[in-house]
């Protein structure tokens, strides 16, 4: 007999696993109090590009952290005043064991903090050595707008609202995929106290 998938998607869009309300109110909550010791260790920074600053503020947890200035797009075992990264919290490592179970240990969680008017362009994750290990996202806070593309820039998207509790699983050819964040709707969630969105991606890097 086949074992049922208890943990099985929602809905799958172009491959990425939709977990709808993975998360419950008290798992978020306890989430949220994570994170503040990982922003306290590592606070949020402006990521800066070849055009300007990005409006989505950023920080990480884990071996490995993501960073964005003049100098290009990396990851790297050390802030910018050389302090570690803060470990990954575990309600996140939870996420990534239960539907991962397959893949590498994350050594990234890359946090992003929307605010209104904030927003990420199309873009593929490929700062990252093997495509054959999952990225996982999960979202806290208001609702945004996601869209998912192609394997190459451009062609046909489709889009579908984040809510806060939400986590996608993009493994396999899924992981290749263009994507971004158009918009976050302000205010229609009160689960953070400064009100905006945090959106958690756990990585394998090496
Ligand atoms: C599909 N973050 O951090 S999460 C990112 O909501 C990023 O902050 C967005 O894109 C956010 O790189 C979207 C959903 C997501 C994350 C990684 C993916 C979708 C993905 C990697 C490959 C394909
Ligand atoms: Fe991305």
């Amino acid at each position: 007999m086949k074992k049922p998938l208890t943990h099985a998607p929602d809905v799958t869009l172009r491959g990425i696993g939709v977990h709808r309300g993975y998360l419950g109110p008290d798992a978020q909550r306890r989430l949220v109090a994570e994170l503040d010791a990982v922003i306290s260790a590592a606070p949020f920074r402006t990521p800066e590009t070849r055009f300007g600053p990005m409006s989505v503020r950023m920080t990480s947890a884990g071996a490995y952290g993501w960073i964005a200035d003049r100098r290009g797009y990396r990851y790297e075992p050390a802030q910018p005043d050389g302090r570690p990264w803060p470990p990954i919290p575990a309600t996140a490592l939870a996420a990534w064991v239960e539907l991962c179970p397959d893949a590498r240990a994350p050594e990234c969680c890359l946090v992003n903090c929307y605010g209104a008017e904030a927003r990420m362009g199309m873009h593929q994750d490929r700062d990252e050595a093997d495509f054959s290990q999952p990225v996982l996202s999960i979202s806290l806070g208001d609702d945004a707008l996601f869209r998912v593309g192609n394997e190459t820039r451009g062609g046909k998207t489709e889009s579908l609202w984040l809510s806060s509790g939400d986590v996608l699983v993009m493994g396999g050819e899924a992981r290749r995929l263009y994507h971004g964040i158009d918009r976050v709707r302000p205010g229609s969630s009160t689960l953070l106290p400064r009100g905006g969105r945090i959106n958690l991606t756990l990585r394998v890097v090496t």
